[in-house]
């Protein structure tokens, strides 16, 4: 499998459980404002929405859509418990969150990206967040992840969105749920090994 990512960028979650389930993975760098690979390909040739992540399998097909990804490179390895199976109501509750990370947090925080936007609607958009900040800490005041179960690929997606916070002045610390729950995540090894390979 080939990972398209960009270092940072919300490709670090499937990158994580890519190392967790210790599969077999080739990286491939992206330019995101080139669109070009490290190589000099042309990323919308592989992903024609230009952005990642994309993952490519052995056959060649391209999957994208961090949640998919996610789930997919999950099910490959049951026994690393990082997806309860389809069918059973705790993967609903997976997606659920999986889809919250997805709109609400890393969305909201998405748009901060955006240097055209003016002060005042970031105003507004980190207001929105925060709320959101509330709902992940209620849950997280209770348990160390998402999931009750224990580390899910959820997780690995919202230590990802949520590492971006501090590129706006954003303080975890003002939700120390928050704040735990990164620095937990951030001591595993597939993180520190996958951080590492991002800076290189
Ligand atoms: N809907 C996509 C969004 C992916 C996304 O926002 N990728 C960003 C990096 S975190 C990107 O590559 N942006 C470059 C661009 O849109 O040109 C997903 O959930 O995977």
């Amino acid at each position: 499998m080939k990972l398209y990512y960009a270092p940072q960028a919300c490709s670090l979650a499937p990158h994580i459980v890519l190392r967790e389930l210790d599969l077999p993975f080739e990286l491939v760098r992206v330019d995101n404002s080139t669109k070009q690979t490290v190589s000099g390909e042309n990323f919308l040739t592989i992903n024609p929405k230009g952005y990642v992540a994309a993952l490519q399998l052995a056959n060649g097909d391209v999957l994208t859509e961090g949640p998919a990804i996610l789930q997919y490179l999950a099910d490959l390895r049951p026994e690393a418990n990082l997806a309860p199976a389809n069918g059973v109501f705790e993967r609903v509750r997976l997606q659920e969150w999986l889809n919250f990370v997805s709109t609400e947090i890393h969305g909201g925080l998405g748009w901060l990206f955006n240097s055209q936007f003016p002060g005042d609607v970031k105003a507004l958009i980190k207001e929105k967040l925060f709320k959101r900040f509330v709902v992940l800490s209620q849950t997280l005041e209770g348990q160390d992840y998402l999931l009750a179960g224990g580390f899910s690929i959820a997780d690995a997606y919202l230590f990802t969105v949520l590492r971006w916070a501090r590129l706006f002045a954003i303080d975890l610390d003002d939700w120390p749920a928050l704040a735990r729950f990164q620095a937990r995540v951030d001591q595993r090894p597939s993180v520190k090994a996958a951080l590492a390979a991002e800076l290189v």
